[in-house]
């Protein structure tokens, strides 16, 4: 048992629906990540996280389950996934599953027994009586209320996510022990940790009314609180008896929560997905136009860096917008995908790249709402469409903020379909993947892909940037230089050349050639 093999590792995250199609139906399955591993494995990473693979409606993807122990028969079999597992292992490569235990599909066996009273799942949600009228004023993730009615229980259930997101009612201990058996059952097969959905909300103090606020009424019932913490203990002692590891998708952290949660003499989480530097950009971006300050960027990820021992780095994921067409530049698109890459992983932590981002595959020019999928953008949409609002402006905030952008199927290869499927995806393919897509990477040496490449190889077999402290020495508006113990990262995140002094010798370049005491637009160099 080596504990901590995490921290040598990068993740490579998987959106299962957008990855890979084997049998053309549009949808990505299980068998197309099987006939990928050798592609995951040619990149240099360690581990693979699924998003939800379960049985489930879909109404949010997998992240809606109805059965924790099946497959979905779209992504394929129970067989299908041992032999993901025994293929990836193979590799050298292990798999990790999304956790989702705030909340079940209201298909779940769970809920159809609660809405029926039936013990022990009678109390396995949070249910009250008071209707008409609404229990508490609480609002949720996707904006509205939280609250819905069920006739044949008459009561409603909380639900902090879409209204078939039933929130799970950790106050009853049985249901820790069921959560607890799924554990295992993925743990028994070989998983090596989860990936742990919105876990810092899952204990509910109270259902009184919150404190009014912008966004998330409510919220102070929930967020990080000691019941939490708890089961995150008992979460730990199971995981860590497989040697696996834990990352959780925590919302609306600080570093001192982020700090409880973390520090590894309170056995709780291994790692947070904190959203601080991922929120530099966004009333701005989201809603108005796009002015991100790469100073604001890089100081909230250095203070992070500082305040932790530890901790995940991500810059994508299936609910963020692309990277590269919110903090780099679409005009060097290449050059600022690759840059963002040697910020990725040279920082200090377990880097986890987003399928697509190794490619520097960006937003998707959507049309009009008939090309969203995402529940979450159809939610604010007919939020949106509610208030005295230009069309162009709504319009503007979807398709700048929608999830769908990174959900877009995987450019493979540049003909139609990109090698994605061979019939029509469940959601649109970028337009630009005849340009962008895996096989003209692997032919051309200045590609983001061959880039990425080339770091993780240098990064596995480099001490300092696998364990050297951080220390930023320039956040300037155009340029940032820190260190991870001896080595430097310049970075030059600007359209214009700099005059710099590298002191030292210059190892990789994100351009093939590096001329001396400059660096090009967004060219960003390592020197050791
Ligand atoms: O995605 C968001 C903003 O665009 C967040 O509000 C997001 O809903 C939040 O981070 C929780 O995300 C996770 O749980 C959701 C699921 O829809 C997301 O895909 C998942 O990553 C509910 O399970
Ligand atoms: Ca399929």
């Amino acid at each position: 048992m080596d504990g901590n093999w995490w921290k040598k590792s990068v993740v490579y995250q998987i959106y299962p629906r957008s990855f890979c199609d084997s049998n053309g139906d549009g949808i990505g399955d299980l068998r197309g990540i099987i006939g990928k591993l050798d592609y995951i494995a040619s990149l240099g990473v360690d581990v693979i996280w699924l998003s939800p693979i379960y049985l489930s409606p879909n109404e949010d993807n997998g992240y809606d389950i109805s059965s924790y122990t099946e497959i979905n028969p779209e992504y394929g079999t129970m067989e299908d996934f041992d032999a993901l597992v025994a293929e990836a292992s193979r590799r050298g490569l292990k798999i990790v599953m999304d956790l989702v235990i705030n909340h079940t599909s209201t298909e779940h066996q769970w809920f159809r027994l609660s809405r029926k009273g039936v013990e022990p799942y009678k109390d396995f949600y949070y249910w009250s009586d008071s209707w008409p009228g609404t229990p508490n004023n609480w609002t949720g993730f996707f904006g509205g209320g939280t609250w819905c009615y069920d006739s044949e229980r008459k009561a409603s259930y909380l639900h902090l996510f879409a209204p078939h997101q039933a929130d799970l009612n950790y106050h009853n201990p049985l249901l820790w022990e069921k959560i607890e058996e799924i554990l295992r059952f993925w743990l028994d097969k070989g998983v090596k940790g989860f990936r742990c959905d919105v876990i810092n909300i899952l204990y509910k103090d109270s259902l009184e009314n919150g404190r009014k606020r912008l966004i998330l009424t409510g919220s102070e019932h929930y967020l990080t609180l000691p019941g939490t913490h708890e089961i995150l203990k008992r979460l730990n002692s199971v995981v860590k008896e497989y040697d696996g590891f834990t990352v959780g998708e925590t919302v609306f952290v600080d570093i001192e929560d982020a700090r409880k949660l973390t520090l590894p003499e309170r056995k709780e989480l291994d790692m947070v997905f904190s959203f601080r530097h991922m929120e530099t950009d966004q009333i701005i971006v989201k809603w108005f136009k796009k002015r991100f300050s790469w100073k604001k960027f890089i100081s909230t990820l250095s203070l992070w860096q500082n305040e932790l021992p530890w901790n995940s780095i991500y810059f994508e994921n299936h609910d963020q917008p692309r990277s590269v067409s919110r903090f780099g530049s679409l005009e060097y698109r290449q050059q600022s995908a690759k840059l963002l890459a040697l910020l990725l992983l040279t920082l200090k932590g377990t880097p986890f790249i987003y399928q697509g981002e190794e490619i520097g595959m960006t937003n998707f020019d959507f049309q009009g709402m008939d090309e969203i999928r995402d529940v979450e953008s159809k939610n604010i949409y007919s939020i949106l469409s509610s208030i005295p609002l230009p069309e162009a402006l709504r319009w503007r905030i979807i398709k700048a903020s929608s999830r769908d952008n990174a959900r877009t199927p995987m450019q493979w290869t540049k003909e139609k379909g990109s090698g994605f499927s061979s019939s029509s995806p469940w959601l649109g393919i970028n337009r630009n993947s005849a340009e962008i897509n895996v096989e003209a990477e692997n032919e051309d040496p200045s590609s983001v892909l061959i880039f990425y490449r080339a770091l993780l190889k240098l990064r596995k077999n480099c001490r300092d940037l696998l364990e050297g402290d951080f220390r930023l020495e320039n956040n300037g508006r155009r340029l940032t230089v820190y260190r991870r113990g001896d080595v430097k990262v310049m970075l030059n995140h600007s359209g214009k050349s700099i005059r710099v002094e590298e002191k030292g010798k210059v190892v990789l370049s994100t351009y093939l050639e590096h001329e001396n005491g400059v660096l090009k637009p967004w060219e960003g160099i390592l020197v050791k």
